[in-house]
């Protein structure tokens, strides 16, 4: 009897029983609009310098098993000075599925040019609840990756975005990453997180204290042309870069220990 108790607790840790959840091959013609969320608006407003937008058509399947998420440089979009704006893609479920714990998967392919970055990530509705904890809701950055370099940035924010807002987060240079597909997987438990590319574990943290609420996806491009962002620690500048370039996804998939 005691044997069998044992040998039940180990076949449920080691090894891990995932079953998937939810997931998306972008295997369609459109995105589907019972798993996604497309949000459209000034998402990274610059008073001295050309916006980034999210359009929804940014956003969009290639027919071929992928997801793009395409960056452009567009007319100017609002009635400030500037010359032109720039534009990215976003897709989130938000309001349409979220999951507490598990393991969150994607596989992409990097963009190609400088000047904006991509991002894998979680978030939960609760993340600005203000207790010293990120507990009660943490945005959990699975990969922020680059066209233009090597790194990779691996983060966590919780204590909403203003003046209690707490963060961790580690930088890795992983040679070649920006060329072909990989993949970016979150491992959450109520212990810790644990991030991998293509497998190799990267981060182990409970930083925060793990988060405990549910979260929703989110694939997202990312361009903003302030002067931290433009940096060579981090996108680059779009000045000088060909656009439109695009971010490939060929899926994501989420799963549950069993
Ligand atoms: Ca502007
Ligand atoms: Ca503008
Ligand atoms: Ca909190």
């Amino acid at each position: 009897m005691a044997m069998a108790i044992l040998n039940s607790g180990c076949s449920k840790e080691d090894p891990k029983e995932y079953v998937l959840t939810w997931s998306d091959e972008f295997s369609g013609g459109t995105i589907d609009p019972n798993k996604w969320d497309k949000p459209e608006y000034n998402r990274r407003i610059n008073d001295e310098g050309p916006d980034g937008w999210w359009l929804r058509e940014d956003s969009y399947l290639d027919g071929d098993g992928n997801l793009v998420i395409r960056a452009r440089k567009i007319e100017n979009r609002n009635d400030d000075n500037d010359p032109y704006d720039y534009s990215t893609g976003a897709i989130r479920s938000k309001g349409k599925f979220q999951q507490q714990f598990g393991k969150f998967e994607i596989r992409c392919q990097l963009p190609d040019q400088v000047g904006w970055w991509v991002a894998f990530w979680l978030m939960s509705p609760s993340v600005g609840n203000v207790d010293n904890s990120g507990e009660d809701g943490t945005e959990i950055d699975i990969f922020e990756g680059f066209g233009w370099t090597d790194n990779l940035n691996f983060a966590l924010h919780w204590d909403g975005y203003g003046d209690d807002h707490k963060s961790e987060g580690i930088q890795r240079n992983i040679d070649g990453i920006s060329e072909g597909f990989h993949t970016f997987t979150l491992e959450w438990t109520e212990n810790e997180y644990v991030f991998y590319v293509d497998s190799i574990e990267m981060w182990r943290t409970r930083a925060g204290g793990v988060s405990k609420v549910p979260a929703y996806v989110k694939v997202t491009g990312e361009l903003w042309t302030v002067d931290w962002a433009i940096s060579e620690d981090w996108a680059n500048d779009p000045e000088t870069a060909e656009y439109p370039d695009y971010f490939l996804v060929d899926y994501v998939r989420v799963y549950q220990l069993q």
